[in-house]
């Protein structure tokens, strides 16, 4: 974003100071980058809610191309393509959109979607959600609108130092992504001291941008005169910046434009601070700096405090052709891998069902039963991770060698899950698997409708035993040609998966709160078995080893994300997207990693679990309400923020391309914050 200007410093006069970084943030470029694409993919007009980010120059421009800006949604013609502004939208503008069937395309900057996504855990999590930011702005609005019955906006120290909650009130704070740092951190001390207990956000809501660009106007305003802001009045971030300027002691200006600049300002002003707000074009900032020169200020200098590298991929649909050739091609193989593992699977289980069907209908039963399982969906993460690590690895996604083992191997992986997942749901007891009845559920209530001699539940559980054993001898026969070092990983693999499921089984029977073993399960279950291992196994198939230790460790750390993920979601997420009953752990003692964590570390959790042993079981709802009120899932996703982190620092100086080391951090983003 250098100028000519910048490259090019004279000497001699009044001076300009030049903020760096500044301008245009990560978001607000994608934001306008998607109304440029909107309209080349689908022509004029298309509409946008609301101004796409707040500055008239730019919505000038995306006018004068064919952009029609309007203040609801409810104004977007019916069947049009409307475009959500870079500040983000409440659920019910997303409804009022779907009723008049709208063709929406999401200009939301992802880091204002991450506090959409963190109100909408607190909602769930039943606490009253204090947003602290300006009422009247579009970003609050839609932040609000998550959980309108339950969120207070607090606009200053004033507000919080007001607020009033009734006793015992289970609070959480949530931030704008563009407010001043230093006045919100007056304002959260003054909430935590008002509020002991509360909450906030797993990482820090004022985004990069909002923070590098008030530092670099602080380093500014220590060194000048007079600093001018430029960007538009109705632009927080901008606003906030003109503030910061000011409470370091120096006379601060917001500036729309060069042709707003008035010479009186200047008036014994020997050094002008200049900068730019995230949603101000540079080509207002060069404008600003001809005017000055004009004025005499022809010396310039760059103050940099930091230098940004963040770049938010375009929505799926919008991408240039040719911008991320690259990663299209990486999907492309990885889906192409993937579908044929998946064609090997049924091409498998539809032989041996024919097969076994000749002999007799119930020799079928429990091949069949594998095959509904894997039919019902699942995320497949196995086997993504086992072609992502042939990939990243260079495997050649053209060499037929190559390619038939690692579609073997990720079949593979795929039946031995079905595998784990089936005896899984008998030592749970647990009814649905994907949405639909587990296999020994299925098959118990089918005895018991017939009326057949024996135990109903013993031959339902039976065929889950028998169907788990067939899918556990069709994933080693998969596997059976892999090459050698491929076949030692394979079998520490199953090994531990099974000795994992053992350690969990025997955690259950006598749950005395163990973090430790708690852990060691979550690494070994998850960590390993999950993603180290399939990419390791991927990357072996390629000839590779030297990726083995960076594979480790970026698969441990994910892993017990992962792991995190699914004990949060089993004690408060909603079974209509899991597919599967909350509170499975909880009712079935599963000592997992969130209650064992929790157990340790809060005295009235752990005198639930305690007095649970002692009289025969757990309270489900106390403890989970134990568990929301000790704070456990605040810690536990603090946690998960740090373990993928560390996820993305073991994939750094790996021996990876850029883009592999993009897309498995991103891999491992997506594991750690899904919602199923
Ligand atoms: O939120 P703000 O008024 O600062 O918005 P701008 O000026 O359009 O800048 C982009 C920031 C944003 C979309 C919210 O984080
Ligand atoms: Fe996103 Fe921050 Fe830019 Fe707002 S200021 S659009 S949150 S990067």
């Amino acid at each position: 974003m250098a100028t000519a200007l910048e490259n090019s410093p004279r000497t001699g006069g009044k001076r300009v100071i030049l903020a760096e970084p500044r301008g245009f943030c990560a978001g607000v470029d994608r934001a306008i980058e998607i109304v440029e694409r909107a309209l080349e993919i689908h022509g004029a007009p298309v509409y946008v809610r609301k101004q796409i980010v707040h500055n008239e120059h730019v919505v000038r421009e995306l006018e004068a191309l064919g952009a029609r800006f309007v203040d609801s949604e409810t104004e977007v013609p019916d069947g049009a393509v409307c475009i959500f502004s870079a500040h983000g939208v409440s659920p019910r503008v997303r409804d009022n959109a779907a009723r008049r069937h709208l063709t929406v395309i999401d200009a939301t900057c992802p880091l204002v979607a991450k506090v959409h996504q963190e109100a909408r855990r607190f909602a769930r999590d039943e606490r009253t959600l204090i947003l602290v930011g300006h009422a009247d702005h579009e970003e609050i609005e839609g932040t609000f609108g998550e959980a309108p019955d339950r969120t207070v906006i607090v606009q200053d120290a004033d507000e919080a130092r007001r607020l009033e909650l009734p006793p015992g009130t289970s609070a959480a704070f949530l931030t704008q992504t563009t407010l001043s740092v230093d006045d919100t951190s007056e304002i959260v001390s003054i909430l935590r001291e008002r509020f002991p207990g509360l909450v906030g956000p797993g990482s820090e809501d004022i985004c990069y941008a909002s923070q590098n660009r008030q530092n670099a106007v602080k380093a500014i305003a220590k060194r000048s005169d007079l600093v001018l802001v430029v960007g538009s009045a109705n632009s927080s971030n901008t606003i906030r910046m003109v503030e910061v300027a000011r409470a370091a002691g120096t006379r601060a200006r917001l500036l729309p434009d060069a042709d707003r600049l008035d010479p009186a300002w200047l008036a014994e002003v020997e050094t002008v601070g200049l900068s730019a707000g995230a949603s101000a074009p540079e080509v207002l900032v060069e404008q600003v700096i001809e005017r000055l020169d004009a004025l005499g200020y022809t010396e310039i200098e760059t103050e940099t405090t930091a230098s940004e590298t963040v770049v938010f991929k375009l929505p799926s649909g919008l991408q240039r052709p040719g911008q991320d050739d690259a990663a299209d091609a990486e999907d492309a193989a990885c889906a192409a891998l993937l579908a044929r593992a998946t064609a090997r699977i049924e091409e498998l289980l539809s032989a041996e069902c024919s097969r076994w069907g000749a002999v007799d209908a119930r020799a079928a039963l429990p091949v069949e039963a594998v095959a509904e399982l894997v039919a019902a969906g699942g995320k497949r993460l196995r086997p993504t991770f086992c072609i992502s690590g042939y990939l990243a690895a260079g495997g050649d996604p053209d060499d037929p060698a190559g390619q038939d083992a690692v579609v073997a191997a990720a079949a593979g992986l795929e039946l031995l899950h079905a595998f784990a997942l089936i005896h899984d749901d008998v030592l749970d007891n647990s009814p649905t698997r994907r949405g639909v009845p587990t296999v020994h559920v299925k098959h118990t209530a089918i005895h018991a409708e017939r009326g057949w001699v024996g135990e109903a539940r013993r031959y339902g559980e039976g065929m889950a035993i028998l169907a788990g054993d067939l899918a556990f001898g069709y994933a080693n026969r998969l596997t059976a040609g892999l090459p050698g070092p491929a076949m030692e990983i394979w079998t520490d693999l199953t090994t531990e998966m099974i000795i994992g499921q053992q350690l969990d089984v025997a955690l259950a029977a006598e749950p005395a709160p163990d973090p430790d073993l708690a852990r060691w399960i979550a690494v070994c279950k998850s960590g390993r078995y999950t993603i180290h291992r399939p990419l390791a196994l991927g990357a072996s198939i390629a000839g590779r080893s030297d990726l083995q230790e960076t594979f480790e460790a970026y698969g441990v750390a994910a892993g017990e994300a992962f792991q995190l993920r699914d004990d949060l979601l089993d004690a408060f997420g909603d079974s209509a997207t899991t597919g599967k009953p909350a509170g499975l752990d909880v009712n079935e003692h599963r000592m997992n990693l969130l209650l064992a964590l929790a157990a340790t570390r809060d005295a009235q959790v752990g005198r639930l679990v305690a007095d649970g042993l002692e009289g025969g079981g757990w309270d489900p709802t106390r403890l989970r309400a134990a568990l929301l009120a000790s704070g456990a899932d605040q810690e536990i996703e603090e946690r998960i923020d740090r373990l993928v982190a560390s996820a993305r620092t073991a994939l750094a100086t790996a021996p990876l391309t850029d883009g592999w080391r993009r897309r498995l951090g991103e891999m491992a983003a997506r594991v750690a914050y899904r919602d199923h």
